[in-house]
């Protein structure tokens, strides 16, 4: 056995009861991990879970993966990594089926408190109070997601941490920094399936990881499907190392190192590992490590059965490579240097049993646990109802939906809730105790439950934005003006001095201070490391943001333009924006984005598809500042919070002249406060952005036919007008406007949601409201395609002025017909 040499070699250094404690620690877990997946589906076969995606076959390879994983190392992985979990000590058997029942105390189900589908794993980063724990001093794991390759974008920042706090030298002394590395030696591991590796997020991720030569080992599982898909149908060659073969660096030319292994083969996993994961951290060059001849013993998941797409020989290969299978032969023909052995087959066999009662007792433990968190609920509502019953009545029918409940198959909160809505209806117009006692139990359970299924789509720390007070600009007597540019340049300035942990990035963002230079001088100030350009890769950009984000340094990810951003919404709305959610308040990632948009010229220059985004990307805040002494102030408190954002800056501000403020990197504009730019008494305009600045001339003009106009800016759509000030608008001006350059129905139907139903404004209506929204299609070419495309000038009069018309025609006779 050749393949023995390097734990021969091993042998040699350290004694053998050592190491054979070691390989049976290993042989022990990899049985444990096995029978967890065996009896995962069986939970989900017999209906005690929905669904079932586990890591079995890919046990031994995760064990060898996480020997080398260390305290402060990351993973940004998928559904099969279980095992890697379990190694590092950060996933128990009694916490996986907690998962899998979709146990929702995140004291049991630590990974997101029941709201992903089991084999979705994270640690927790953040403490109750949304503080930073100390990432040095556990392994962590950023929060898996279910789109296949919608990890590699955040691996690509957690790898690109540790690269600025390796060349960082003003972080290395400041303490809170230690919290989160130790000279840039962590590794981020980066895991994905074979098929997988079809999307462009990984091609991106890999391309931009050899560009930044970042620490990331990134391993892919190769068993040869993506569900039912052979690797035919997915990859170039059949080989995605074949295929990155151009990626292999050399002597003269950076790149990635490459290595091979066998999903089987423990020593040879053991030995790759240990090589790849040594030149990763101490030399930061990313690694592949392609385990190839991975076996899925019971398929891709509970909802098929491999049967259906794999023959005769693949299946009787799975048989015989079984990963524990091999190992087990592994370690019954080991003979070390004096002819020691490590286990005999009874031994194993026993480990085995052993294995399978421990996973039997920890999952037994879960459901009780589970059922007690329903229990609960089930034991206080039968009781409460059938007081009603007793009281009502209708006590004979309410007694039917007791039984009902009573006899249901561990019944379910679901359950419980519907019966006692279906007694609350039997007993409607009574007024009993009992029914009150119901009632009020029941109100407060939906309360719970809101919280149970719903908290931490934002942040819910002290540091959340809603607490970000405003300070409002000042300005000197000298009455100084400047470009909009200058002034987010000299503003990014003085946020960069004072915050060292603030990085930046994008295309062309680096050399030339963006396109709009915005951040003129800003590298040869602060240097290449925080300053910096990337290639053309909205997706990366992105996630190089949200895993900086997660290791407490600061990111602004620059997106050239706004109609670009969709190249990194999948990004934003998938990973980003569900993060504190999915983990239930166990991490966050307060990324900054920044990008530019609504107004300029053609198709892709013009795009403000703010009703797209809004709705995409619940979870971040959506900034839409009308001029740059606002964006600056609003750049001022995200950096101050730590929750991601959006601030989409108007494209056609930079070069106009503003007031400059005395107190840049200091003033603050409050998120979810609107502004009133005008006071008017006639009707309340709302707008915000590019398009804000031509309603306000707009303004000016009614003024002259008697208009008087209440001119809102709402400033950000998400949050929106939380002190509700529009409906108080409404209440003076009792007519409505929202002019909006998003196509109709996209965000104009959100604000008139917001101020008509949210806020309850449409009883104050005395007109019809009225949106003037963008056309349909793309904005076309030039100043006159703008002029015909998007609101302008003379659509917002005309539509204003028709409101006063209708409202009094003899003041107002119309000018058009
Ligand atoms: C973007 C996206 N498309 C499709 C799916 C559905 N899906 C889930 S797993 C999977 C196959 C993945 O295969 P592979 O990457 O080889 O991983 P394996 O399950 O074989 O370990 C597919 C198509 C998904 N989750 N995300
Ligand atoms: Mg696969």
């Amino acid at each position: 056995m050749s393949k023995n040499t390097v734990l021969k070699k091993e042998t040699n250094k350290i004694d053998f009861e050592g190491f054979k404690n070691e390989v049976i620690a290993d042989y022990e877990l990899a049985c444990v991990s096995r029978e967890a997946s065996l009896l995962g589906r069986r939970e989900v076969l017999t209906g005690k879970a929905k669904f079932g995606i586990f890591g079995d076959g890919k046990e031994v390879a995760q064990i060898a993966l996480a020997k080398q994983f260390k305290d402060g190392d990351f993973r940004s992985g998928y559904y099969r990594d279980q095992t890697i979990m379990m190694a590092i000590d950060q996933l128990n058997v009694q916490q996986y089926f907690a998962a899998l029942y979709a146990e929702t105390d995140e004291n049991l189900e630590p990974a997101s408190g029941g709201r992903q589908m089991g084999g979705h794993y994270a640690t927790r980063n953040i403490d109750k109070n949304g503080e930073w724990k100390n990432l040095m001093e556990q392994k962590n794991s950023s929060a898996d997601i279910s789109p296949t390759a919608g990890q590699m974008a955040r691996l690509l920042g957690l790898a690109q941490a540790s690269k600025v706090y390796r060349n960082h030298d003003e972080l290395k002394n400041i303490e809170k920094f230690k919290s989160f590395s130790n000279g840039g030696n962590e590794v981020a591991f980066g895991t994905i399936g074979d098929a997988s590796t079809s999307e462009g997020q990984f091609w991106e991720a890999m391309n931009a990881a050899g560009v930044l030569q970042v620490p990331m080992v990134m391993s892919v599982w190769d068993d040869g499907y993506g569900i039912s898909v052979s690797k035919k149908f997915q990859t170039i060659k059949e080989s995605i190392s074949e295929a990155l073969s151009g990626f292999q660096r050399t002597d003269e030319k950076k790149g990635f190192e490459i290595f091979k292994t066998k999903g089987w083969d423990y020593p040879h996993l053991c030995a790759t590992y240990e090589k790849a994961v040594k030149v990763a951290r101490e030399e930061h060059i990313p690694v592949l490590v392609h385990v190839e001849e991975v076996n899925q013993p019971q398929g891709h998941s509970t909802s098929g059965s491999h049967e259906r797409y794999k023959d005769d020989a693949r299946l009787q290969w799975e048989k015989e490579f079984d990963a524990i299978e091999k190992f087990k032969e592994f370690i019954l023909k080991f003979k070390g240097e004096n002819g020691e052995t490590i286990a005999t087959e009874e031994e194993l066999d026993a480990i085995r049993k052993s294995a399978k009662k421990t996973v039997l007792d920890q999952k037994k433990a879960a459901w009780a646990d589970f059922r007690k968190g329903t229990g609960a609920d089930f034991d206080a509502a039968i009781q409460l109802m059938k007081n009603v019953a007793n009281e009502s009545a209708n006590g004979t029918f309410i007694n039917k939906e007791i039984e009902g409940l009573e006899k249901a198959f561990e019944p379910i909160r679901k359950d419980v809730y519907n019966t006692v809505n279906k007694v609350l209806r039997l007993v409607r117009g009574e007024k009993g105790s009992a029914r009150t006692q119901l009632i009020n139990w029941y109100k407060g359970k939906l309360e719970e439950n809101k919280e149970r299924y719903g908290s931490h789509l934002y942040s819910a720390s002290k540091y959340a934005v809603e607490n970000i007070e405003g300070i409002a600009p000042t300005y000197g007597d000298d009455e100084k003006m400047d470009d909009g540019r200058m002034i987010l340049r000299d503003n990014f300035m003085k946020l960069f001095e004072k915050h060292p942990e603030i990085v930046t990035f994008g295309e062309d963002t680096g050399k030339i201070g963006g396109v709009n230079q915005s951040m003129e001088g800003m590298q040869e100030k602060f240097g290449e490391l925080r300053v910096s350009d990337t290639g053309i890769r909205e997706n990366t950009i992105l996630g190089q943001g949200i895993g900086m984000a997660m290791r407490g340094l600061r990111p602004i990810a620059e997106i050239q333009y706004l109609d670009y951003l969709l190249y990194a919404i999948q990004v934003i709305s998938d990973d980003l924006a569900t993060l504190q959610y999915r983990t239930k308040g166990g991490q966050k990632a307060p990324v900054i984005i920044r990008t530019r948009g609504h107004r300029l010229e053609g198709i892709w220059h013009s795009g403000s598809p703010m009703g797209m985004i809004i709705n995409a990307a619940r979870g971040i805040h959506v900034c839409v500042p009308r001029n740059m002494t606002q964006a600056a102030g609003m750049y001022n408190t995200l950096i101050e919070a730590d929750e991601p954002a959006l601030v989409i800056e108007p494209l056609n501000g930079y070069r106009v002249k503003e007031a400059v403020p005395t107190n840049l990197g200091e003033y603050k504009i409050q998120l979810g406060k609107v502004e009133i730019v005008n006071e008017g008494t006639d009707l309340t305009l709302v707008s915000y952005g590019s398009t804000f600045n031509i309603a306000a001339q707009a303004v000016k003009e009614l003024e002259k036919a008697g208009i008087s106009v209440e001119l809102i800016d709402v400033q950000t759509l998400l949050p929106f007008d939380l002190d509700h000030t529009i409906s108080k608008s409404l209440e003076k001006t009792s007519r409505l406007m929202i002019v909006d350059e998003d196509v109709s129905s996209g965000a104009s139907a959100y604000i008139l949601d917001q101020i008509l139903v949210k806020q309850k404004a449409y009883y104050l209506l005395d007109s019809e409201p009225v949106t003037v929204s963008a056309n349909d299609h793309r904005p076309a070419y030039g100043t006159d395609g703008d002029y015909f495309s998007k609101p302008n000038i003379d659509d917002i009069y005309a539509a204003a002025y028709q409101i006063m018309n209708e409202a009094d025609p003899k003041e107002f006779p119309s000018f058009l017909d």
